[in-house]
C-alpha cells in the first residue's frame, strides 16, 4: 500500500515549498505569487524500491462557507464523513468551492493530511473553519508550522493546532534537514498503522540514497581530479615552425577543455542531489598566470605554508614526519618547511599550470603539446571547489529557488578533520596524481573528506520542533 500525503492549508504558506523539501527534488512548481497553484498536483516519489505520493493542493479559499454547507448537511457527528463525501460529489459545490473540493478529494480517497501554516503570521480564528473541515474527514493528520519570516507566533499556533491535530511540528521549508524530513514520515507510521512497513521501507531507502549520494559524489570528485590532472592536448604537424605557431591555440583549447570538464562534473553533482533547475555560480577556474600571485587560487586550495606542509607529508617516508607535520609542529616547519619555503616556487612545482612543448617525432614531423598540469596547488584548488559545492547542496533544501553562489572555505581546516593516516594518504595521492602516477586509494580519502561535515555552522531554526 503506497502512502499518500496531501499538503493543505491557506495559499502562500509554503505548501509547495514543503512538498519540494520533503520530495528532495526541485522539480516541484513553487508559485511566485499567492494563489497561483489552482490545480492539485500529484507527485509520485520513487526512492529505490520504495515510493509514496505527495499531493500539492491549492489553498482553502472559502472555508467558512464550505463549513456552513457541511454543517447544514451533517446534523450529528456520525454524519460528518458522509457530508464531506456529498460535498465533493455535489455539482453546485464543485462550482462554488472548486479549491475545497479539489483538496478534500484526495483526503477522502485515503491521503494523510499535512496541514501547513506560517508561524511568522499571527493565529486567527478564521483558520478554525478549515481545521474543523479537516477534522471531519477523520483522516490521519499532522500540522506543520513553517516559520516563513520568523518564529514570532509559533507558540500561539502550537496552542491552537494542538486542539485539532495530534502531531504539531515546526518545519522550516528552507532549512529542514534530512532527519527532519525522515521524522515526518516516521511519525505517520504511528498514526497510520497499515503504512508502517511501507514507511519503514521509504525511510530505509532514503538513508541508502543518502549514503549512495556521498559515495557517488566522492567518485565524481575522483574522476574530476584524475581527468583534470592528467588532461593534455596535442597536435602533430610537419615542421617545427608550424608546431611553434600552435602555442596560443593549444593553450586556449587546453584551458577551455579544463573548465568544461570541471563544469560538467559540477553539473553532475547537482543532478546527483536532484537539483534540475539550480543555477550556481562559482568564480572561473583560473588557469593562466602565476598561481601564487593569484589570491583566488589560494582561497580554493592551500596557501604557501599549508602547501609546504602538504608536500612534506606527501614526500615523507616515516610516520614520525607525518605526525609532526599533521600536528603542525613549528619545529618541523622550521627544520624542513622553512628550507623548502626558501626554495620557492620552483620546488613547489612551478608557477605555471602546465607548459607548452614541441618535440620531434621519431618518424619525422613534430608534435606540439600542452599539459598535463604541473602545479602542486592545482589538485587542492579543484578539490576545494568541488567540496564547497557538495556542502552547499547537502545543506540546502530543494525549496530554494534562488541562485547558489559557491564561496571558498578553509580547505586546510577541513583536511585536518581527517586522521593523520588519512591526511598523509590524501596528500600522497594528490601528489602522485600531479606526477601522473597511479593513485590507488584516492577515492577512499576523498570519501572521508566529503563525508566529514563542513565546519560551517548552519543556523538551527527549529528550536521548538
Ligand atoms: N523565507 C521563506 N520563504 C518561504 C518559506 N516557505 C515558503 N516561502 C516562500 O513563500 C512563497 C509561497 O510559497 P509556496 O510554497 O508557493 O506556498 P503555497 O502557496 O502554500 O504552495 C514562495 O515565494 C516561497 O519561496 C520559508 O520557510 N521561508
Ligand atoms: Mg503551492
Amino acid at each position: 500500500m503506497t502512502p499518500v500525503f496531501a499538503v493543505v492549508g491557506h495559499p502562500n504558506k509554503g505548501k509547495s515549498s514543503i512538498v519540494s523539501t520533503i520530495a528532495q527534488n526541485d522539480d516541484i512548481a513553487i508559485s511566485p505569487r499567492s494563489g497561483t497553484t489552482r490545480d492539485t498536483q500529484h507527485y509520485d516519489i520513487l526512492i529505490g524500491a520504495a515510493g509514496y505520493t505527495l499531493v500539492d493542493t491549492p489553498g482553502f479559499q472559502r472555508p467558512s462557507r464550505a463549513l456552513a454547507w457541511l454543517q447544514e448537511h451533517a446534523p450529528s457527528a456520525d454524519r460528518r464523513h458522509d457530508a464531506i463525501k456529498q460535498f465533493i460529489a455535489d455539482p453546485q459545490c464543485r462550482q462554488q468551492f472548486p479549491e475545497e473540493v479539489m483538496l478534500l478529494k484526495p483526503i477522502m480517497e485515503g491521503a494523510a493530511i499535512l496541514y501547513v501554516v506560517d508561524g511568522s503570521r499571527p493565529y486567527g480564528a478564521e483558520y478554525e473553519a478549515e481545521m474543523e473541515i479537516l477534522r471531519w474527514t477523520g483522516q490521519a493528520s499532522m500540522a506543520l508550522i513553517n516559520p516563513i519570516e520568523n518564529e514570532d507566533h509559533v507558540q500561539d499556533w502550537q496552542q491552537a493546532l494542538g486542539q485539532y491535530f495530534k502531531i504539531v511540528r515546526v518545519f522550516n521549508a528552507m532549512q529542514a534537514d534530512f532527519e527532519k524530513v525522515v521524522a515526518i514520515l516516521e511519525a505517520f507510521s504511528h498514526i497510520r498503522e497499515e503504512w508502517q512497513s511501507a514507511l519503514a521501507d521509504i525511510v530505509n531507502e532514503y538513508r541508502r540514497q543518502r549514503a549512495t549520494q556521498l559515495q557517488e559524489s566522492a567518485s565524481l570528485l575522483e574522476e574530476l581530479l584524475t581527468r583534470l590532472c592528467t588532461y593534455q592536448v596535442s597536435q602533430k604537424v610537419l615542421s617545427k615552425s608550424q608546431a611553434d605557431d600552435l602555442k596560443g591555440i593549444l593553450e586556449k583549447k587546453y584551458f577551455n577543455d579544463m573548465r568544461t570538464i570541471e563544469h560538467h562534473h559540477h553539473e553532475s553533482l547537482k543532478r546527483l542531489y536532484q537539483y534540475h533547475h539550480l543555477e550556481s555560480t562559482i568564480d572561473e577556474l583560473l588557469l593562466e598566470g602565476n598561481l601564487f600571485d593569484t589570491e583566488k587560487w589560494i582561497m580554493w586550495g592551500l596557501n604557501r605554508k599549508q602547501l609546504t606542509v602538504a608536500v612534506t607529508i606527501a614526500g615523507a617516508t616515516t610516520g614520525a614526519v607525518v605526525d609532526a607535520a599533521v600536528a603542525g609542529s613549528s619545529f618541523m616547519l622550521g627544520a624542513v618547511g622553512g628550507g623548502l619555503l626558501g626554495a620557492g616556487s620552483a620546488w613547489l612545482g612551478a608557477d605555471r599550470i602546465s607548459s607548452f612543448r614541441v618535440r620531434g617525432l621519431p618518424l619525422g614531423g613534430y608534435e606540439a603539446h600542452q599539459g598535463p598540469i604541473q602545479n602542486r596547488n592545482f589538485p587542492y584548488a579543484v578539490l576545494g571547489r568541488f567540496l564547497y559545492l557538495a556542502d552547499a547542496l547537502r545543506h540546502r533544501t530543494h525549496a530554494h529557488r534562488e541562485k547558489l553562489q559557491i564561496s571558498e572555505g578553509d580547505l586546510s581546516a577541513r583536511i585536518k578533520q581527517l586522521s593523520s593516516e588519512q591526511q598523509a594518504g590524501l596528500h600522497r595521492a594528490l601528489d602522485r596524481l600531479r606526477q601522473q602516477k597511479s593513485t590507488e586509494g584516492l577515492g577512499q580519502y576523498l570519501y572521508a573528506l566529503i563525508s566529514t561535515d563542513s565546519p560551517i555552522q548552519f543556523r538551527e531554526h527549529n528550536t521548538l520542533g
